[in-house]
């Protein structure tokens, strides 16, 4: 089985084909030839999962699926959360997200923090949810050059204290919020496979 993964972002390709089991295919939208923006106007993850699924399954006649994902920062009453991609506003320097959220954090006591992934999936005319939660720490710096977006300063919580940055795609996979949330989505289309 083969799907569309309506996504822009090539880490997100690269993490998930890292934890799919065999027989489980996706194509990119750059490897299915579609260069589309996608617009993400609304304020929850579900609501911008579904935008980016619809715009891609109405162009291609076809199932595929999306995932939008937001660092909650408990401290910060969830922030940057479904923000999390535009964070620092018109700065788009790489670490420029990283910054604001260290900056946000400095003298606070309290670092816990969760990425939450909700993937969605468009299957036949069906609309269908998955949820992937990661709780953890944000440190005082960035350590670790591997990852992407807030990577370099979360350290997931149950690990040996490295941040994702620090770690292989196979061993951020082991705790990621990415990865419970697409198990969740190979389970479902196993069962639907079989029936
Ligand atoms: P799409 O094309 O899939 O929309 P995107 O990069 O715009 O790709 P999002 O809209 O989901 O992705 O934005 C998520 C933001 O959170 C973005 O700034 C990422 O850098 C960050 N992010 C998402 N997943 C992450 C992860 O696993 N580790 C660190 N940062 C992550
Ligand atoms: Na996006």
């Amino acid at each position: 089985m083969e799907l569309i993964f309506a996504t822009n972002n090539a880490h997100k390709v690269d993490e998930l084909r890292a934890v799919l089991p065999p027989g489980f295919g996706i194509r990119s939208l750059r490897e299915a030839g579609i260069d589309q923006d996608i617009p993400e106007p609304h304020d929850t993850l579900e609501a911008n999962a579904l935008e980016k699924a619809q715009v891609i399954a109405a162009r291609t006649g076809g199932d595929c699926f999306s995932e939008d994902t937001g660092l909650e920062v408990a401290a910060l009453n969830g922030a940057p959360g479904v923000h999390s991609a535009r964070y620092a506003g018109e700065d788009r320097a790489p670490t420029a997200n990283m910054d604001k959220l260290l900056r946000a954090l400095a003298g606070k006591p309290d670092r816990s923090a969760r990425f939450r992934t909700i993937i969605c999936l468009c299957l036949r005319g069906s609309v269908h949810y998955f949820e992937g939660i990661c709780p953890g720490t944000i440190t005082t710096a960035p350590s670790g050059s591997g990852g992407f977006g807030y990577d370099p300063v979360f350290i997931p919580d149950g690990g040996d204290g490295r941040s994702f940055a620090e770690m292989s795609f196979t061993e951020k996979g082991r705790f990621s919020h990415r990865r419970k949330a697409v198990d969740k989505l190979v389970a479902f289309l196993k069962q639907t496979h079989e029936n």
